[in-house]
């Protein structure tokens, strides 16, 4: 088994994801959070144990700088804009060396799981997943679920795309998160030896989004990876520091 201790703290894990610029584009951002050095300075301060943005921002702001001994780096190693819809893929943009190079604890990938281009990324993520474990680099799975034979994301969808990652080799997978208590279980029960990070997902109240960190854990996650329920809150400082409070409580 691949340790994941670089990336956790008493064994749980605190993703701050960053890599919406690239996913959603400026949409999602303002004055302070599209500027990638709050982030890191955010990460640092509010608690999270792992920080994950894309090569661009891995190079220019994190790999010679400060930050590079302050957060360990989640490198996405593939990425695409939200104007592909159809058919969707997320082709790899990044090596495991330039991983290395830049400083990564880790490499993450995401697989749109059902979609008709699912070939490439399997071969694509699995290929990645050799390479990375030859340098013990741990390996997380972004398992959505994107087909036109999936009109909507049942906890039964989320529970079939977190057990690809495990059949596939991920060491965590990073899938959505769901209301129901016995279903979230059903997800990590699925995921077996593969840890469960939930995502965090559209901006909502702070005390909705808590709550939420709250069932995450008592189904048996590992932690979670949040972005904008973090980033886009009024304090995001504050709002990650209850964050952290909840899950290393
Ligand atoms: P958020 O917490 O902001 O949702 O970030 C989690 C994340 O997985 C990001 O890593 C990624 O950019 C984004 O969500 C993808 O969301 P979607 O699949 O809805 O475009």
């Amino acid at each position: 088994m691949i340790d994941l201790s670089s990336l956790t703290k008493n064994g749980r894990m605190y993703m701050l994801a960053y890599d919406q610029g690239l996913e959603h584009g400026p949409v999602d951002f303002n004055e302070f959070n599209s500027q990638p050095e709050n982030i890191l300075e955010l990460a640092v301060t509010g608690g999270a144990t792992c920080f994950a943005c894309q090569r661009g921002v891995a190079e220019k702001y994190y790999a010679r700088s400060e930050y590079r001994t302050k957060i360990p780096l989640i490198l996405k190693m593939n990425g695409k804009t939200s104007y592909v819809k159809d058919a969707p893929f997320s082709p790899m943009l990044s090596t495991v060396e330039e991983a290395l190079d830049f400083g990564a604890s880790a490499v993450g990938y995401t697989v749109y799981v059902g979609s008709p281009r699912q070939d490439e990324m399997f071969s694509e993520f699995t290929k990645l997943i050799r390479d990375a474990h030859k340098y013990n680099l741990p390996v997380i799975g972004w398992m959505y679920p994107r087909s036109p034979n999936i009109p909507t994301e049942t906890a039964e969808v989320t529970a079939y795309a977190a057990r690809v990652g495990l059949e596939l080799g991920a060491d965590v997978v990073k899938v959505k998160p769901h209301e129901d208590l016995g279903a979230m279980k059903w997800i990590v029960r699925n995921a077996g030896r593969a840890k469960v990070v939930f995502q965090g997902g559209n901006l909502t109240s702070e005390e909705n989004f808590l709550s939420q960190v709250k069932l995450d854990l008592e189904a048996g996650a590992l932690g979670l990876a949040v972005g904008r329920n973090v980033w886009q809150e009024a304090n995001p400082q504050e709002t990650s520091m209850k964050v952290h409070d909840v899950i290393f409580s």
